[in-house]
C-alpha cells in the first residue's frame, strides 16, 4: 500500500477514508496478545464493506475482552496516589540497634518504590483536598521487602482498628447521596469525630496545613506507630519512624487548594513526574526515634497509643540514611496501581508492637491485596517480587508464574540437594521477638489510652499564630458545610479542652448562640505539656527556593536581558521559571527574538507558582487590562501572600487587581540581575505572613 504524508506523519488511506500506520520493519508489528501479526487495527471482520461483523474476527474478540476487564477494584482507602522508584542509602553500619540487612554496610544502596496518595477521595479526585497524605515505603532489602507504610501525619484518628471500618465510612461519600467527593466536609464525618474524642489530636493535624501540602516532595513521612528494631543478640529497641524532606516543608493556604483543585486536579502528581524528569530528584532522610523500655514506662503517654507522639526534644531524632527517588514508573497501572503494600512485611532486625492498630493492620493489607490484585500470587508481580532471591512450596492458584520448580513440593522431604528445594534456617530466618505477654482476654481499651486532649493542645500551642488561625479557619470552613447544628456544636464542644479561645473563636465563626459547653474529658487536659517546635511547619522554614517555581507573566515586548537574568538566579537556586503569555505559542521580545510560553494566561494561574513575576511591556499590559485571568494572576497571588517579581509597566495592572495602594515588602521590583537576585533570595521565605491580616482569603 502506498504510504502519503499527514502532516509529519507516513500514513495509508484506507477505502473509506481512514488512516493507517504501518510497520515497514522500522517499529515491531502489532501483534495479538498469542503473537499472530495484525494486518489493520482500524476495521473489524466483517461480511461485505457495509455487512454484519464475524464471530470469528479474534482479534476484535480479544481486543474488546481485554479491554473490558482493564479495571480492578481501588483501594478502599489511598485510592488515588502517585508512584515513583528510588532507592535508601545507608549512613553507617547499626548492628548494635538492628540486623536488618539494609542497615549494616555504609554507603549501601537498597532499591525503594514509594507510593503517595490522599485517603478519603476515589482514583479520579483531585489532588489538593484536605486530607492526610499516605507515605508508603516499600525497602527490596536483601533479606526480603520491607514495607514502612505510614502517613505524612504522626498520628491517627483512633486507636483500635475495629473502628476503621466506621471511620472510613463517615469520612468518604454519604451512602445515599454518594457526595461530597474527596473531603471531609459534611455530616457523617463530624458527626463520627464528635464522638470519638480520640481523635481530636489528629482533628488539629487535619485541620492545619500538613493537610494541604504543596507536594508530595515538601511533606514529612512518619511510621506513626512504635515499631521494634532487634539486635542479632536479640536486644529489643523501640523505634518510631521519620521521613525529613531535604527541600523543608511547605504548604498552600487554604483558598489556594481549593482553585489547584480547579486549575490542575493533577498538581501534585505532576509535581513529582516533573520534578523527577528533570532530574531534581526529591530526597528524605531517615529519622529513628529509638527509646527503651525504661523511657516508654516512664513517658506521659502510652507508647502503644496511635493517637500520640513522643516529641522530638524528649528522643531526638537519629538520621540514619536517606531516601532518594529518581526514577519515574515505565507504567502506572503496572508499577502505581499493582503496588501492594502491607505492614506485614517486614524482615530479621525489624519487629511488630501490640498497637492495636497495627495489629489490625496486619491482617487487613494482605486481605486487601488478594481482592484488589485477584488471588494469591499477587507477590509475582514485578512491582511486588522481592530483588533477593527466594524460595518456597507455595504453588498454583491464579495467574502463577513462579511455581517451584522438580518434583518436591513439600517440606521435610528426603530427595536431598537441590532436588529437596529449600530449608529453613534457624540462624539467618526471622525470630519474632520473644515478648512476654500474659494477660485476661478481654474487650477492653487500655486506661493509659484515655488522655483525648492533652496532645491536641501541645499541637495546637505549638502553632504559630497564623497557623493557628488556619485552624481555626479550616474549623470553621468544614463545619459551616454540616447541615446538623447538633453535630456542630457537640464538635466545638471538645475545643475548651484543647483551647478555650480555639472554641470561642470557632464558635463565633460558626454563629454558634450561647457559651459553648465543654465535653467532659475522660482525663483531665495537661496544661504543662511544653510547645514543640518541630511540629510547626512555619517555624521550620526551608533554607533554601530550590525545587520551587515562579510563573512570569510577559506580553510582547518583554525585556529578554531582565527574563534571562531571572532564569539565571533560579537556575542557580535549583528552581525554575515558567513562561505565561497571551498565547502558548509565545511573544516576541524587546530584542526581537521569540520566547516561548510554557502556560497561556489563565490556563497557567497563580495557583501553581510559588512565587510571581509581572514582566509586560507598556503595550502589553494595557492590552491585560480587559484579561480576567491577568488580574486574578495578580490578585490571588497578592491573596496567597506571594512574592512578587515587578516591572514598571505593570502598574496599571497592579490598578486592575485593586493592589496598586498595598505594595509591601513582598513585592521587589526587577530592574536588572541585581534585583532579580533579591528577588529569589525573598522568595526562600516563601510567603510574606505579615500580609494575611491585609487580605481575607
Ligand atoms: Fe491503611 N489501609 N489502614 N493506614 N494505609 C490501606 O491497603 C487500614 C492506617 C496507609 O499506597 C489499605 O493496599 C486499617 C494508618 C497507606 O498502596 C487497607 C487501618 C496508616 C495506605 C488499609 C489503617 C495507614 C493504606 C487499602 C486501621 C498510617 C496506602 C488499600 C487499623 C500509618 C498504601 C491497601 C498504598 C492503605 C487498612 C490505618 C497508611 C484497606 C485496617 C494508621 C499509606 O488495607
Amino acid at each position: 500500500m502506498k504510504q502519503k504524508k499527514h502532516g509529519a506523519e507516513e500514513v495509508v488511506r484506507g477505502k473509506g477514508g481512514e488512516l493507517h500506520q504501518t510497520s515497514n520493519g522500522d517499529v515491531p508489528i502489532l501483534t495479538t496478545q498469542q503473537g499472530t501479526p495484525v494486518s489493520d487495527d482500524q476495521n473489524s471482520l466483517k461480511v461485505g464493506p457495509r455487512g454484519p461483523s464475524t464471530l470469528e474476527d479474534f482479534h476484535l474478540r480479544e481486543k474488546i475482552f481485554h479491554f473490558d476487564h482493564e479495571r480492578i477494584p481501588e483501594r478502599v482507602v489511598h485510592a488515588r496516589g502517585y508512584g515513583a522508584h528510588g532507592y535508601f542509602e545507608n549512613y553507617e553500619p547499626l548492628p548494635d540497634i538492628t540486623a536488618a540487612d539494609l542497615f549494616q554496610r555504609a554507603g549501601e544502596k537498597t532499591p525503594a518504590f514509594v507510593r503517595f496518595s490522599t485517603v478519603a477521595g476515589n482514583k479520579g479526585s483531585a489532588d489538593l483536598a484536605r486530607d492526610v497524605r499516605g507515605f508508603a515505603v516499600k525497602l527490596y532489602t536483601q533479606q526480603g521487602n520491607w514495607d514502612i507504610v505510614g502517613n505524612n501525619i504522626p498520628v491517627f484518628f483512633i486507636q483500635d482498628a475495629i473502628k476503621f471500618p466506621d471511620l472510613i465510612h463517615a469520612a468518604k461519600a454519604e451512602p445515599d447521596r454518594d457526595f461530597p467527593q474527596a473531603q471531609t466536609a459534611h455530616d457523617n464525618f463530624w458527626d463520627f469525630i464528635s464522638l470519638m474524642p480520640e481523635s481530636m489530636h489528629m482533628i488539629m493535624w487535619v485541620m492545619s496545613d500538613r493537610a494541604i501540602p504543596r507536594s508530595f516532595r515538601f511533606m514529612e513521612g512518619f511510621g506513626v506507630h512504635t515499631y521494634r528494631l532487634v539486635t542479632a543478640q536479640g536486644k529489643s529497641t523501640f523505634v518510631k519512624f521519620h521521613w525529613k524532606p531535604k527541600l523543608g516543608m511547605q504548604s498552600v493556604v487554604w483558598n489556594e487548594a481549593l482553585k489547584i483543585n480547579g486549575a490542575d486536579p493533577d498538581f501534585h502528581r505532576r509535581d513529582l513526574w516533573n520534578a523527577i524528569q528533570s532530574g531534581s530528584y526529591p530526597e528524605w532522610e531517615l529519622g529513628l526515634q529509638l527509646f527503651d523500655d525504661a523511657f516508654a514506662d516512664s513517658f506521659d503517654f502510652d507508647i502503644l497509643d496511635a493517637t500520640k507522639i513522643i516529641p522530638e526534644e524528649q528522643v531526638p531524632i537519629r538520621k540514619v540514611g536517606r531516601l532518594v527517588l529518581d526514577r519515574c514508573v515505565d507504567n502506572f497501572f503496572a508499577e502505581t496501581e499493582q503496588v501492594a503494600f502491607c505492614t506485614n512485611n517486614i524482615i530479621p532486625g525489624v519487629d511488630f508492637t501490640n498497637d492495636p492498630l497495627l495489629q489490625g493492620r496486619n491482617f487487613s493489607y494482605l486481605d486487601t491485596q488478594v481482592k484488589r490484585l485477584g488471588g494469591p500470587n499477587f507477590t509475582h508481580i514485578p512491582i511486588n517480587a522481592p530483588k533477593c532471591p527466594f524460595h518456597n512450596f507455595q504453588q498454583d492458584g491464579h495467574m502463577a508464574m513462579i511455581n517451584p520448580k522438580g518434583r518436591a513440593n513439600y517440606e521435610p522431604n528426603s530427595w536431598g540437594g537441590v532436588e529437596g528445594g529449600p530449608r529453613e534456617s534457624h540462624d539467618v530466618g526471622f525470630h519474632s521477638f520473644p515478648a512476654e505477654e500474659k494477660g485476661r482476654k478481654v474487650r477492653e481499651r487500655s486506661g493509659s489510652f484515655a488522655d483525648h486532649y492533652s496532645q491536641a493542645r501541645q499541637f495546637y500551642m505549638s502553632q504559630t499564630k497564623v497557623e493557628q488561625g488556619h485552624i481555626a479557619e479550616a474549623l470553621i470552613f468544614e463545619l459551616s458545610k454540616v447541615e446538623k447544628p447538633a453535630i456542630r456544636a457537640r464538635v466545638v464542644s471538645h475545643l475548651p479542652n484543647i483551647d478555650p479561645k480555639l472554641a470561642d473563636r470557632v464558635a463565633k465563626g460558626l454563629g454558634l448562640q450561647g457559651k459553648v459547653q465543654s465535653a467532659t474529658a475522660a482525663v483531665e487536659p495537661r496544661k504543662d505539656l511544653r510547645p514543640s517546635k518541630a511540629l510547626s511547619i512555619a517555624l521550620n522554614p526551608p533554607k533554601t527556593f530550590a525545587g520551587r517555581k515562579v510563573g512570569a507573566l510577559v506580553t510582547d515586548g518583554v525585556d529578554r536581558s531582565l527574563l534571562d537574568a531571572l532564569k539565571q538566579e533560579l537556575d542557580a537556586e535549583g528552581a525554575m521559571l515558567e513562561v505565561v503569555a497571551p498565547t502558548v505559542g509565545g511573544v516576541q521580545a524587546t530584542d526581537g527574538t521569540l520566547i516561548e510560553a510554557d502556560q497561556k494566561i489563565g490556563g497557567g494561574p497563580s495557583v501553581l507558582y510559588d512565587a510571581i513575576a509581572v514582566l509586560p511591556s507598556v503595550e502589553g499590559a494595557a492590552l491585560l487590562l480587559k484579561n480576567a485571568a491577568a488580574k486574578d494572576f495578580i490578585s490571588d497571588a497578592f491573596a496567597h501572600l506571594k512574592f512578587i517579581g515587578w516591572v514598571q509597566a505593570a502598574m496599571p495592572l497592579f490598578e486592575k487587581a485593586g493592589i496598586a495602594g498595598d505594595l509591601d515588602e513582598g513585592f521587589i521590583e526587577l530592574t536588572g540581575p541585581k534585583t532579580a537576585a533579591q528577588f529569589v533570595a525573598s522568595c526562600r521565605k516563601l510567603r510574606l505572613w505579615q500580609r494575611e491580616q491585609a487580605v481575607t482569603t
